[in-house]
């Protein structure tokens, strides 16, 4: 394979499963080098037992496959799709063209501009379509999933009351030590 041009750890994490039953929140990726970054947003719908499905679709490699996949994802049951990409990072934007859908773009820091590069292909989207734009890197694949799991809490009260755990829980941990060095 060539050379990546996005900087990943390595070895590339596994695959994560997903939990049993239809899929609700569709992870696509540009490619298999953006895993390293997209298995963050994976793992948390784990966590919180939500059925996802992680699949490599590149905009510009596998146009047709952008589209077929873009185009069936509501019949197919998902609520809200996940798309991760780095450099020209178009793969949100024509994902979103092409889905009623809500989709939450993650830009993937590129080694060759950090992901500036990312951000401003994915974040920069001209009015009429829109496309959620996270933080660069594991963060922002991390609250999209989050932001995943707060759309779909608006009617599932049994989400909702897990993530109020888990704010609850990250608050407690800072305020139980709330002095630095002492932990
Ligand atoms: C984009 O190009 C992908 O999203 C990836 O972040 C970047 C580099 O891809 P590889 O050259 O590593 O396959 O399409």
């Amino acid at each position: 394979s060539s050379a990546p041009n996005t900087v990943s750890t390595t070895p590339s994490p596994d695959p994560i499963v997903s939990p049993p039953g239809k899929p609700k929140v569709g992870i696509i990726m540009g490619s298999q080098s953006d895993w390293a970054t997209m298995h963050t947003a994976a793992q948390l719908l784990a966590d919180f037992n939500i059925a996802f499905e992680c699949e490599v679709v590149s905009a510009h490699r596998t146009p047709d496959r952008l589209f077929d996949y873009a185009k069936s994802a509501k019949d197919n049951g998902l609520q809200v799709i996940i798309a991760g990409a780095g450099g020209a990072a178009h793969l949100p934007g024509m994902c979103a063209s092409q889905t009623p859908l809500p989709v939450l773009g993650v830009p993937v820091k590129s080694s060759m501009l950090s992901g500036w590069d990312s951000l401003l292909s994915i974040v920069q989207m001209p009015k009429g379509v829109a496309v959620g734009t996270l933080a660069i890197g594991s963060a922002g694949a991390y609250n999209a999933a989050l932001l995943a799991i707060q759309i779909l809490a608006l009617n599932n009260n049994l989400i909702a009351a897990k993530l109020q755990n888990m704010r609850e829980e990250q608050t407690e941990t800072i305020l139980a030590s709330p002095t630095p060095g002492i932990i």
